[in-house]
């Protein structure tokens, strides 16, 4: 899945693709370099950001996504709005990637459910604005796994069919670094929600994120920029496809692209 923030200020990309004519040329660069799914999102959720209106969100979006479908791409539309969601399915996008997994409109499992269309519940405590003093966990790995498992139940009790669901923890959202390093080792749990069930497809966003930066930091502490942590995403890839993650949420495709293809072949000889 190849990222397309349409906004001015997000996490690893701001502001290079706010234009829509910007934004739509990405999306087909990422396509045309290996990206199966486009995800196209208006709102910035870096840490601390502000909310934006729909009608903001929907003028950055919409006009996007109808060229993107229209070019024949599968979109999926970033948002934690329905009425977003809704526009945006309309607008020819085939997924709902809602990384407040549903508890930020409460109209959004009813619009997944009608639609029938895939849809990615990400752990999430609250809007960006305080999200980091939401970082609180004992056990984060069974934590995740409980309050993804409310999610699901919700969507599934408004009629969302559960073969549709994708789970993703939510690497950065609330999270401290050592929450994140503790759920991307997690992965085949959080598929199983911490039990013994059917597994439910992942997908996994850290491409670029800030604990990556920290992690190679230089020796005076500095943090690797998000651009130059591309290289570590890919292993981020590799590992988490290696583990069996359905997707990877990354803006540089072709790196990640070729550690998909690696990764599946590795656990296609493992399983033979
Ligand atoms: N991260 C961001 C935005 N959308 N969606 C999903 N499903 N998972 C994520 O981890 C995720 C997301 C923020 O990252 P960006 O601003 O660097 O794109």
């Amino acid at each position: 899945m190849g990222v397309v923030n349409v906004t001015p200020d997000s996490f690893s990309d701001g502001g290079k693709w706010f234009v829509a004519d910007a934004a739509v040329s990405r999306g087909l660069e990422l396509a045309a370099l290996g990206a199966d799914i486009i995800d196209v999102g208006g709102e910035s959720t870096r840490p601390g950001a502000a909310r934006i209106s729909a009608a903001e969100e929907l003028r950055r979006v919409g006009p996007v996504i109808t060229e993107l479908a229209a070019a024949g791409l599968t979109v999926s539309v970033d948002t934690m709005r329905a009425a977003v969601a809704e526009t945006a399915l309309g607008a020819g996008a085939k997924l709902v990637n809602d990384v407040s997994g549903g508890l930020a409109d409460p109209a959004m499992y009813g619009l997944v459910a009608v639609a029938g269309v895939p849809y990615v519940v990400m752990h999430w405590r609250g809007h960006s604005s305080s999200m980091q003093e939401r970082a609180r966990y004992g056990d984060v790995v069974q934590e995740v796994c409980d309050e993804l498992r409310r999610r699901v139940d919700a969507a599934v009790g408004e009629g969302v069919d559960p073969s549709l669901i994708v789970l993703d923890a939510g690497i950065g959202f609330a999270k401290a670094a050592e929450h994140n390093w503790a759920l991307l080792a997690s992965l085949p749990e959080i598929a199983r929600l911490g039990g013994g069930g059917a597994p439910f497809p992942v997908l996994v966003g850290a491409s670029r994120k800030s604990f990556i930066g920290r992690l190679l930091a230089a020796a005076d502490g500095t943090p690797r920029s998000f651009a130059s942590s591309d290289d570590a995403t890919v292993a981020l890839t590799a590992l988490a496809a290696a583990a069996g993650a359905w997707c990877v949420r990354v803006h540089a495709v072709p790196g990640n692209a070729d550690a998909v293809r690696v990764a599946a072949q590795w656990r296609a000889a493992g399983a033979g």
